[in-house]
């Protein structure tokens, strides 16, 4: 059976520098398939659809808010031909009714264990609308190596040096932020993946470099340790989400190989300011992640935000603006207060202002946004710190003996 999976592409953060990482999402789905499916993946962020190519069945793989308006478009141009459509992935579950206009069947979270049946439904005639998992997870034990073999590699390259690999070692988050949607999606306990599974599928990546993308790693602090203790002779350089503020889970995770990491910024205090230097002290690069539009934030607080980040000498900075995503309390607050402006989901990609924000107009926090990435990177343009960043992690490797020449030509 001809199995065509799609990742509709999307329209990237405005003023950051374009690159594009390998999906995860869809080879950890691809795992999860029956043998007798012969899969072809297609990221239109990378490649176009051909939509006279024969395919029996049609999977859509949503992540963003931001895609789904592609996904219900590709669907509908695959459903007028006469073939159906089934759509999974994280913003499938967040916007369920409205994906159900446009699919055969929509399944709502996670694939593991799950993907014989649907296939048996789909062969016998009988898919049906909805298959809800929503909170009910299987196994943790049941993950699996993700099928990397269906992605088409080369196109993933930043000006010829090979992206990260995407690789996760645990679901779930137990804390529960403003504005974000994890509890609803993966639940609010952590369910680490066994070690001998994680490091083995670490093993098995072609690619020294990995982004390890679990929500948080500071989740429990033995875990972290034994999960660091256990790749140290990978000598694979990675980056993550959030570390643990202890010293001796940062001395590890050095040891471990850990290159940078995207870490929350949301003010000027001298707790982040130690945070930013315990992460320098051990070798550990940040980009900072900061969020714009709270409702605290003033023309002041902002630009002196942006001040204090080239003072700690932040290493990269992602600005984005707060987004109220659907299943958040973001959402339900601006939704009651009615502050929501755009209901466009193509707006929703963190770079525009689709609600009223308390103390600014619209239109003041949309230059603020702007005037944070241009005043950052005003002295050394994003390439520059992008390279930075390269020569850490090539150094990092000419230590230990484990660099490669990936550039292409
Ligand atoms: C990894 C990640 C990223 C990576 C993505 C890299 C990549 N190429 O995949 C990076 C860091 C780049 C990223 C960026 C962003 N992200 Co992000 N990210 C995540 C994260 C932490 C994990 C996603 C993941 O891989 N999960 C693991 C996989 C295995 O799970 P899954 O996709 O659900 O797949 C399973 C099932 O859904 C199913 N399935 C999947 N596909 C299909 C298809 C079919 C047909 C079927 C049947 C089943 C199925 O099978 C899989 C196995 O069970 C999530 C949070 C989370 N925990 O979900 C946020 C998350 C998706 N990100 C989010 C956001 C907001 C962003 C940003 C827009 C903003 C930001 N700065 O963070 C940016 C994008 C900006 C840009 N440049 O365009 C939000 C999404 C909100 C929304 N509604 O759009 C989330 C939910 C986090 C949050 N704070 O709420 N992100
Ligand atoms: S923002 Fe990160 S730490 Fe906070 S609830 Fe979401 S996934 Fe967990």
């Amino acid at each position: 059976m001809k199995f065509k999976l799609i990742y509709p592409k999307w329209e990237k953060l405005d003023r950051q520098t374009p690159f594009i990482l390998p999906p995860h999402g869809p080879v950890v789905f691809g795992a999860t398939l029956p043998d007798y499916v012969d899969v072809e993946f297609i990221d239109e962020n990378v490649q176009p659809i051909d939509f006279d190519q024969a395919a029996d069945f049609i999977g859509i793989s949503v992540m963003l808010t931001a895609q789904i308006k592609r996904g219900w478009e590709i669907a509908d141009i695959f459903r007028k031909k006469g073939i159906k459509v089934i759509f999974g992935g994280i913003a499938t579950m967040l916007h369920a009714e409205e994906t159900q206009g446009h699919a055969d069947a929509v399944f709502l979270g996670e694939a593991e264990g799950r993907m014989e049946q649907v296939f048996a439904d789909f062969k016998a005639g009988k898919l049906q609308k909805v298959y809800n998992y929503m909170q009910d997870f299987p196994p943790i034990e049941n993950v699996g190596t993700a099928r990397r073999s269906i992605l088409n590699r080369e196109m993933y390259n930043y000006r010829g040096v090979q992206m990260v690999d995407l690789v996760h070692a645990s679901r779930g988050c137990r804390f529960n932020c403003y504005p974000c949607c994890v509890n609803f999606l993966g639940g609010r306990s952590f369910r680490p993946r066994p070690f001998d599974k994680v490091i083995a599928e670490m093993a098995s990546i072609d690619n020294n470099r990995l982004f390890i993308v679990d929500n948080s790693l500071a989740q429990d602090k033995e875990w972290e340790m034994g999960l660091f203790k256990e790749m140290i002779p990978l000598k694979k350089k990675w980056c993550c989400h959030p570390i643990e503020d202890d010293d001796k889970v940062l001395d590890l995770a050095a040891q471990a190989g850990a290159w940078f990491v995207y870490q929350a910024i949301f003010d000027s205090s001298d707790f982040i300011r130690d945070r930013i230097k315990r992460y320098h002290d051990y070798g550990i690069a940040v980009e900072g992640s900061i969020l714009l539009g709270l409702d605290y934030h003033t023309e002041d607080y902002i630009k002196k935000l942006v001040d204090f980040l080239l003072e700690v000498e932040l290493d990269m900075a992602e600005f984005t603006v707060l987004t109220p995503f659907p299943h958040t309390r973001t959402f339900d607050d601006m939704h009651n207060a009615k502050r929501i402006i755009s209901n466009d989901w193509n707006d929703y990609t963190c770079g525009k202002v689709v609600f009223q924000p308390k103390l600014l107009t619209p239109e003041e926090l949309q230059s603020l946004y702007y005037y944070a990435w241009e005043k950052f990177y005003e002295e050394e343009p994003q390439t520059y710190k992008m390279f930075k960043l390269l020569k850490n992690v090539m150094e990092k490797e000419k230590l230990d003996g484990t660099f490669k020449q990936r550039v292409r030509q």
